[in-house]
Protein backbone atom coordinates (compact mmCIF):
# COMPACT_ATOMS: atom_id res chain seq x y z
CA UNK A 1 0.00 0.00 0.00
CA UNK A 2 3.29 1.83 -0.51
CA UNK A 3 3.28 1.96 -4.27
CA UNK A 4 1.35 4.21 -6.29
CA UNK A 5 -1.07 3.24 -9.52
CA UNK A 6 -0.06 5.26 -12.54
CA UNK A 7 -2.01 4.59 -15.82
CA UNK A 8 -1.03 7.90 -17.67
CA UNK A 9 2.45 7.41 -18.92
CA UNK A 10 2.28 3.90 -19.95
CA UNK A 11 -1.54 5.31 -21.69
CA UNK A 12 0.50 7.30 -23.82
CA UNK A 13 2.95 4.95 -25.82
CA UNK A 14 0.17 2.25 -25.67
CA UNK A 15 -1.96 2.14 -29.05
CA UNK A 16 -5.07 1.63 -28.02
CA UNK A 17 -7.64 4.16 -25.74
CA UNK A 18 -6.94 2.52 -22.54
CA UNK A 19 -9.97 1.05 -19.74
CA UNK A 20 -12.88 0.89 -22.26
CA UNK A 21 -12.74 4.50 -22.56
CA UNK A 22 -14.40 5.99 -25.65
CA UNK A 23 -12.83 9.09 -27.13
CA UNK A 24 -15.84 10.88 -26.08
CA UNK A 25 -15.48 9.59 -22.47
CA UNK A 26 -12.11 11.06 -22.69
CA UNK A 27 -12.91 14.38 -23.77
CA UNK A 28 -15.71 14.57 -21.66
CA UNK A 29 -13.55 14.61 -18.32
CA UNK A 30 -10.77 16.95 -19.91
CA UNK A 31 -14.08 19.25 -20.01
CA UNK A 32 -15.28 18.72 -16.71
CA UNK A 33 -11.68 19.36 -15.36
CA UNK A 34 -11.13 22.43 -17.71
CA UNK A 35 -14.76 23.56 -16.58
CA UNK A 36 -13.95 23.14 -12.60
CA UNK A 37 -11.03 25.20 -13.13
CA UNK A 38 -13.14 27.68 -15.02
CA UNK A 39 -15.71 27.72 -12.09
CA UNK A 40 -12.58 28.16 -9.35
CA UNK A 41 -11.44 31.10 -11.40
CA UNK A 42 -14.47 32.90 -11.94
CA UNK A 43 -15.57 32.17 -7.81
CA UNK A 44 -12.15 33.89 -6.73
CA UNK A 45 -12.42 36.85 -8.77
CA UNK A 46 -16.07 37.17 -7.47
CA UNK A 47 -15.37 36.87 -3.81
CA UNK A 48 -11.99 39.31 -4.46
CA UNK A 49 -14.93 42.05 -5.87
CA UNK A 50 -17.08 41.54 -2.93
CA UNK A 51 -20.08 39.78 -4.94
CA UNK A 52 -19.73 36.56 -3.27
CA UNK A 53 -18.80 35.84 0.22
CA UNK A 54 -16.59 33.16 0.66
CA UNK A 55 -15.35 30.20 -1.98
CA UNK A 56 -13.40 26.95 -1.71
CA UNK A 57 -11.19 26.48 -5.01
CA UNK A 58 -10.25 23.00 -6.09
CA UNK A 59 -7.02 24.16 -8.51
CA UNK A 60 -4.90 21.34 -8.89
CA UNK A 61 -7.51 18.02 -7.53
CA UNK A 62 -9.43 18.18 -11.10
CA UNK A 63 -8.08 15.14 -12.10
CA UNK A 64 -8.28 12.92 -8.75
CA UNK A 65 -12.37 14.60 -9.06
CA UNK A 66 -13.39 14.15 -12.18
CA UNK A 67 -11.34 10.60 -12.58
CA UNK A 68 -12.98 9.35 -9.59
CA UNK A 69 -16.56 10.53 -10.42
CA UNK A 70 -16.75 9.27 -14.00
CA UNK A 71 -16.79 5.75 -12.24
CA UNK A 72 -19.71 6.57 -10.09
CA UNK A 73 -22.94 6.89 -12.18
CA UNK A 74 -26.16 9.45 -11.04
CA UNK A 75 -28.41 6.60 -9.73
CA UNK A 76 -25.07 6.64 -6.89
CA UNK A 77 -25.01 8.73 -3.98
CA UNK A 78 -22.05 11.46 -3.04
CA UNK A 79 -21.58 12.54 0.51
CA UNK A 80 -18.95 15.65 -0.74
CA UNK A 81 -16.63 17.09 0.98
CA UNK A 82 -16.59 21.53 0.42
CA UNK A 83 -13.80 21.01 -2.39
CA UNK A 84 -15.42 18.50 -4.73
CA UNK A 85 -18.06 20.89 -7.12
CA UNK A 86 -16.61 19.01 -10.30
CA UNK A 87 -18.48 16.31 -8.96
CA UNK A 88 -21.93 18.72 -9.43
CA UNK A 89 -20.52 20.15 -12.64
CA UNK A 90 -19.53 16.16 -14.08
CA UNK A 91 -22.87 15.68 -12.95
CA UNK A 92 -24.58 18.26 -15.08
CA UNK A 93 -25.89 20.46 -12.30
CA UNK A 94 -26.74 23.85 -13.86
CA UNK A 95 -24.49 26.27 -13.54
CA UNK A 96 -27.07 28.92 -12.30
CA UNK A 97 -27.81 26.44 -9.76
CA UNK A 98 -24.26 26.88 -8.16
CA UNK A 99 -23.96 30.56 -8.78
CA UNK A 100 -27.78 30.79 -7.07
CA UNK A 101 -25.78 28.70 -4.05
CA UNK A 102 -23.00 30.95 -3.70
CA UNK A 103 -25.31 34.13 -4.14
CA UNK A 104 -27.73 32.82 -1.47
CA UNK A 105 -30.37 34.52 -3.82
CA UNK A 106 -34.19 33.55 -4.04
CA UNK A 107 -34.07 30.70 -6.32
CA UNK A 108 -31.02 28.47 -4.28
CA UNK A 109 -32.02 25.11 -3.40
CA UNK A 110 -31.29 26.39 0.13
CA UNK A 111 -32.97 29.70 0.52
CA UNK A 112 -30.01 31.25 1.17
CA UNK A 113 -29.45 29.01 4.42
CA UNK A 114 -26.17 27.66 4.35
CA UNK A 115 -22.54 29.38 3.80
CA UNK A 116 -21.69 30.13 0.12
CA UNK A 117 -20.49 26.94 -1.10
CA UNK A 118 -22.17 24.10 0.66
CA UNK A 119 -23.87 23.09 -2.16
CA UNK A 120 -26.89 20.48 -1.57
CA UNK A 121 -28.48 19.18 -4.70
CA UNK A 122 -30.82 16.16 -4.13
CA UNK A 123 -31.72 15.86 -7.58
CA UNK A 124 -28.01 14.63 -8.54
CA UNK A 125 -28.19 12.68 -5.51
CA UNK A 126 -25.50 14.95 -3.83
CA UNK A 127 -25.67 15.42 -0.26
CA UNK A 128 -25.16 18.50 1.66
CA UNK A 129 -21.90 19.18 2.09
CA UNK A 130 -20.35 19.38 5.73
CA UNK A 131 -18.70 21.91 7.08
CA UNK A 132 -17.38 20.41 10.30
CA UNK A 133 -14.48 18.37 8.75
CA UNK A 134 -15.54 14.27 8.78
CA UNK A 135 -19.06 14.07 9.29
CA UNK A 136 -19.95 13.00 5.88
CA UNK A 137 -17.34 10.31 6.42
CA UNK A 138 -20.16 8.37 9.04
CA UNK A 139 -23.09 9.59 7.07
CA UNK A 140 -22.02 7.70 3.88
CA UNK A 141 -21.23 4.21 6.00
CA UNK A 142 -24.80 5.03 7.50
CA UNK A 143 -26.36 5.32 3.73
CA UNK A 144 -24.21 2.39 2.50
CA UNK A 145 -25.93 0.05 5.09
CA UNK A 146 -29.19 1.44 4.20
CA UNK A 147 -28.73 0.25 0.71
CA UNK A 148 -27.47 -2.96 1.48
CA UNK A 149 -30.79 -3.86 3.67
CA UNK A 150 -32.74 -2.10 0.66
CA UNK A 151 -30.94 -4.63 -1.58
CA UNK A 152 -30.33 -1.92 -3.96
CA UNK A 153 -27.56 -1.40 -6.36
CA UNK A 154 -25.47 1.44 -6.27
CA UNK A 155 -22.62 2.54 -4.22
CA UNK A 156 -21.92 5.47 -1.92
CA UNK A 157 -19.07 7.42 -2.30
CA UNK A 158 -17.64 9.77 0.10
CA UNK A 159 -14.98 12.72 -0.48
CA UNK A 160 -12.41 14.10 2.48
CA UNK A 161 -8.94 15.31 2.86
CA UNK A 162 -5.76 14.01 4.40
CA UNK A 163 -6.83 15.55 7.41
CA UNK A 164 -10.00 14.06 7.66
CA UNK A 165 -8.47 10.92 8.20
CA UNK A 166 -7.71 12.53 12.02
CA UNK A 167 -11.35 12.76 12.59
CA UNK A 168 -13.17 10.42 15.12
CA UNK A 169 -15.66 10.30 11.82
CA UNK A 170 -13.31 8.58 9.75
CA UNK A 171 -13.12 5.62 12.54
CA UNK A 172 -16.47 5.24 12.89
CA UNK A 173 -17.03 5.51 9.22
CA UNK A 174 -14.82 2.90 8.08
CA UNK A 175 -15.17 0.38 10.99
CA UNK A 176 -18.98 -0.02 10.30
CA UNK A 177 -18.59 -0.36 6.41
CA UNK A 178 -16.00 -2.99 7.02
CA UNK A 179 -17.77 -4.75 9.50
CA UNK A 180 -21.05 -4.49 7.26
CA UNK A 181 -19.53 -4.97 4.11
CA UNK A 182 -21.14 -1.97 2.73
CA UNK A 183 -20.89 -0.47 -0.91
CA UNK A 184 -19.37 2.42 0.19
CA UNK A 185 -15.97 4.01 -1.21
CA UNK A 186 -13.88 6.29 0.58
CA UNK A 187 -12.31 8.80 -1.41
CA UNK A 188 -9.33 10.39 0.52
CA UNK A 189 -7.43 13.12 -0.91
CA UNK A 190 -4.28 13.91 0.13
CA UNK A 191 -3.73 17.10 -1.36
CA UNK A 192 -0.40 17.67 1.15
CA UNK A 193 -2.40 20.18 3.41
CA UNK A 194 -4.91 20.45 5.92
CA UNK A 195 -5.04 24.56 6.03
CA UNK A 196 -1.16 25.17 7.28
CA UNK A 197 -0.83 21.16 8.49
CA UNK A 198 1.22 19.46 6.43
CA UNK A 199 0.10 15.87 5.82
CA UNK A 200 3.31 14.56 7.75
CA UNK A 201 2.01 16.06 10.87
CA UNK A 202 -1.18 14.50 10.27
CA UNK A 203 -0.32 11.46 10.76
CA UNK A 204 2.81 8.90 11.59
CA UNK A 205 1.50 6.17 8.96
CA UNK A 206 3.70 5.83 5.68
CA UNK A 207 0.65 6.32 3.51
CA UNK A 208 -3.28 7.23 4.20
CA UNK A 209 -4.08 3.72 2.11
CA UNK A 210 -2.52 1.80 4.56
CA UNK A 211 -5.05 2.85 7.43
CA UNK A 212 -7.19 0.76 5.26
CA UNK A 213 -5.51 -3.01 6.83
CA UNK A 214 -7.14 -1.77 10.35
CA UNK A 215 -10.77 -1.76 9.35
CA UNK A 216 -10.31 -5.27 7.03
CA UNK A 217 -10.94 -3.46 3.49
CA UNK A 218 -8.29 -2.57 0.42
CA UNK A 219 -6.51 0.39 0.25
CA UNK A 220 -5.47 1.65 -2.88
CA UNK A 221 -2.66 4.57 -3.57
CA UNK A 222 -3.37 6.33 -6.50
CA UNK A 223 -1.38 8.99 -8.43
CA UNK A 224 -4.26 11.93 -8.26
CA UNK A 225 -2.81 13.91 -10.63
CA UNK A 226 -3.64 10.92 -12.93
CA UNK A 227 -7.22 11.31 -14.81
CA UNK A 228 -6.97 7.87 -15.55
CA UNK A 229 -5.28 5.76 -13.07
CA UNK A 230 -7.62 7.75 -10.05
CA UNK A 231 -10.56 6.54 -12.92
CA UNK A 232 -9.20 2.76 -12.85
CA UNK A 233 -9.23 2.88 -8.58
CA UNK A 234 -12.33 4.10 -8.88
CA UNK A 235 -14.12 2.02 -11.05
CA UNK A 236 -12.56 -1.31 -9.29
CA UNK A 237 -13.71 -0.37 -5.83
CA UNK A 238 -17.18 0.20 -7.07
CA UNK A 239 -17.44 -2.68 -9.14
CA UNK A 240 -15.86 -4.83 -5.80
CA UNK A 241 -18.73 -2.93 -3.44
CA UNK A 242 -21.56 -3.87 -5.91
CA UNK A 243 -20.08 -7.75 -5.95
CA UNK A 244 -21.13 -7.64 -2.47
CA UNK A 245 -17.25 -7.32 -1.85
CA UNK A 246 -16.98 -4.49 0.45
CA UNK A 247 -15.62 -0.75 1.05
CA UNK A 248 -12.98 0.63 -0.43
CA UNK A 249 -10.36 3.20 0.98
CA UNK A 250 -8.51 5.04 -2.31
CA UNK A 251 -5.95 7.60 -1.22
CA UNK A 252 -5.67 10.20 -4.18
CA UNK A 253 -2.37 11.65 -3.73
CA UNK A 254 -3.23 15.61 -5.64
CA UNK A 255 -1.64 18.77 -4.29
CA UNK A 256 -3.32 21.74 -3.99
CA UNK A 257 -2.73 24.46 -5.70
CA UNK A 258 -4.72 27.53 -4.83
CA UNK A 259 -5.33 28.32 -1.37
CA UNK A 260 -7.54 26.02 1.30
CA UNK A 261 -10.22 29.06 0.80
CA UNK A 262 -10.55 32.66 -0.62
CA UNK A 263 -9.71 33.46 3.33
CA UNK A 264 -6.44 32.06 2.86
CA UNK A 265 -2.61 33.06 1.59
CA UNK A 266 -0.49 29.70 1.37
CA UNK A 267 2.10 32.39 1.17
CA UNK A 268 2.81 32.20 4.77
CA UNK A 269 3.52 28.67 5.33
CA UNK A 270 4.08 27.09 1.75
CA UNK A 271 7.71 27.16 0.63
CA UNK A 272 7.56 28.47 -3.24
CA UNK A 273 9.49 25.69 -4.92
CA UNK A 274 7.18 23.09 -3.34
CA UNK A 275 4.40 24.88 -5.30
CA UNK A 276 6.65 25.11 -8.42
CA UNK A 277 7.02 21.40 -8.18
CA UNK A 278 3.53 20.38 -8.32
CA UNK A 279 2.43 23.17 -10.97
CA UNK A 280 5.15 20.64 -13.24
CA UNK A 281 2.46 17.90 -12.25
CA UNK A 282 -0.51 20.09 -13.24
CA UNK A 283 -3.34 17.70 -14.08
CA UNK A 284 -4.97 18.87 -16.25
CA UNK A 285 -1.85 19.99 -18.52
CA UNK A 286 -0.54 16.22 -18.24
CA UNK A 287 -4.32 14.95 -19.79
CA UNK A 288 -3.93 17.81 -22.04
CA UNK A 289 -0.67 16.22 -23.17
CA UNK A 290 -1.71 12.77 -23.67
CA UNK A 291 -5.15 13.58 -25.61
CA UNK A 292 -2.69 15.39 -27.95
CA UNK A 293 -0.75 12.42 -28.64
CA UNK A 294 -3.98 10.63 -29.07
CA UNK A 295 -5.38 13.31 -31.42
CA UNK A 296 -7.94 13.96 -29.53
CA UNK A 297 -6.61 17.72 -28.73
CA UNK A 298 -6.23 20.74 -30.82
CA UNK A 299 -5.20 24.42 -29.94
CA UNK A 300 -8.53 25.35 -31.81
CA UNK A 301 -11.23 22.82 -29.76
CA UNK A 302 -9.24 23.77 -26.35
CA UNK A 303 -9.67 27.39 -27.05
CA UNK A 304 -13.93 26.88 -28.19
CA UNK A 305 -14.34 24.95 -25.25
CA UNK A 306 -12.94 27.49 -23.11
CA UNK A 307 -14.95 30.39 -24.64
CA UNK A 308 -18.03 28.22 -24.61
CA UNK A 309 -17.69 27.43 -20.62
CA UNK A 310 -16.45 31.50 -19.70
CA UNK A 311 -19.74 32.13 -21.83
CA UNK A 312 -21.66 30.04 -19.79
CA UNK A 313 -20.50 30.64 -16.53
CA UNK A 314 -20.78 34.68 -17.27
CA UNK A 315 -24.24 33.97 -18.25
CA UNK A 316 -25.19 32.20 -14.90
CA UNK A 317 -23.42 34.73 -12.78
CA UNK A 318 -25.87 37.64 -14.38
CA UNK A 319 -28.74 36.13 -13.77
CA UNK A 320 -27.64 34.55 -9.94
CA UNK A 321 -26.73 38.07 -9.31
CA UNK A 322 -29.80 39.62 -10.84
CA UNK A 323 -32.20 36.94 -9.39
CA UNK A 324 -33.62 38.70 -5.70
CA UNK A 325 -33.22 37.12 -2.19
CA UNK A 326 -35.36 34.88 -0.31
CA UNK A 327 -38.74 35.97 0.33
CA UNK A 328 -38.68 36.34 4.10
CA UNK A 329 -41.89 34.11 4.61
CA UNK A 330 -39.75 30.84 3.30
CA UNK A 331 -37.74 31.49 6.46
CA UNK A 332 -40.15 28.71 8.02
CA UNK A 333 -40.15 26.59 4.86
CA UNK A 334 -38.97 23.12 4.45
CA UNK A 335 -38.82 21.97 8.41
CA UNK A 336 -42.29 20.93 8.83
CA UNK A 337 -44.25 19.23 6.06
CA UNK A 338 -47.39 21.74 7.95
CA UNK A 339 -46.37 24.48 9.69
CA UNK A 340 -47.49 24.28 13.32
CA UNK A 341 -50.49 27.00 14.03
CA UNK A 342 -47.61 28.67 16.63
CA UNK A 343 -45.28 28.99 13.74
CA UNK A 344 -47.68 30.51 11.24
CA UNK A 345 -48.79 33.17 14.05
CA UNK A 346 -44.91 34.10 14.15
CA UNK A 347 -44.55 34.20 10.40
CA UNK A 348 -47.33 36.64 10.55
CA UNK A 349 -45.95 38.82 13.34
CA UNK A 350 -42.98 38.93 11.97
CA UNK A 351 -44.41 40.06 8.63
CA UNK A 352 -46.79 42.47 10.31
CA UNK A 353 -43.69 44.13 12.23
CA UNK A 354 -41.65 44.13 9.06
CA UNK A 355 -44.56 46.47 7.62
CA UNK A 356 -44.97 48.78 10.32
CA UNK A 357 -41.36 49.38 12.02
CA UNK A 358 -39.75 51.64 10.30
CA UNK A 359 -36.49 49.46 11.37
CA UNK A 360 -36.95 47.15 8.40
CA UNK A 361 -37.91 48.27 5.17
CA UNK A 362 -41.00 46.97 3.95
CA UNK A 363 -39.56 45.02 0.80
CA UNK A 364 -43.33 43.47 0.02
CA UNK A 365 -42.24 40.10 1.16
CA UNK A 366 -38.39 40.03 0.13
CA UNK A 367 -35.74 39.71 2.42
CA UNK A 368 -34.84 42.63 3.75
CA UNK A 369 -31.29 43.06 2.75
C1 LIG B 1 -14.34 19.48 13.16
C2 LIG B 1 -13.62 20.60 12.47
N1 LIG B 1 -12.41 21.00 12.91
C3 LIG B 1 -11.76 22.00 12.29
C4 LIG B 1 -12.33 22.66 11.24
C5 LIG B 1 -11.59 23.78 10.53
N2 LIG B 1 -11.09 23.30 9.24
C6 LIG B 1 -11.74 23.60 8.09
S1 LIG B 1 -11.00 22.94 6.75
C7 LIG B 1 -9.78 22.25 7.68
C8 LIG B 1 -8.69 21.44 7.03
C9 LIG B 1 -9.11 20.12 6.53
O1 LIG B 1 -8.09 19.56 5.76
P1 LIG B 1 -8.29 18.28 4.89
O2 LIG B 1 -9.19 17.33 5.57
O3 LIG B 1 -6.96 17.80 4.49
O4 LIG B 1 -9.10 18.81 3.62
P2 LIG B 1 -8.66 19.88 2.52
O5 LIG B 1 -9.14 21.21 3.04
O6 LIG B 1 -7.19 19.84 2.37
O7 LIG B 1 -9.38 19.51 1.28
C10 LIG B 1 -9.95 22.55 9.04
C11 LIG B 1 -9.03 22.13 10.11
C12 LIG B 1 -13.62 22.23 10.82
N3 LIG B 1 -14.25 22.79 9.78
N4 LIG B 1 -14.23 21.18 11.44
MG1 LIG C 1 -5.88 18.24 2.75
Amino acid sequence: MTEMLQVLDAATKAQKLPLGLTADDLRAMYRAMVATRAFDQRCMNLQRQGRIGFCVPSIGQEASQVGASYAAPLEDWVYPSYRTHSIAILRGVPWKTLFDQLYGNGTDVVKGRQMPNHFSLRAWNLVSVSSPIGTQISQAAGTARAIQVRGEKRVVWTWFGDGGTSEGEFHAGLNFAGVWKSPCVFMCENNHWAISVPCERQTASETFAQKAVAYGMPGVRVDGNDVLAVYQAAKEARERALRGDGPTLIESVTFRLGPHSSSDDPKRYQAPELLETWKKRDPIARFQAFLEKKKLWTPAWDKQLSDEIAAEIGKAVDAAEQTPPPAVETLFDDVYATLPPHLVEQRQAVLDQIRTSGAIQDTGGKFPL
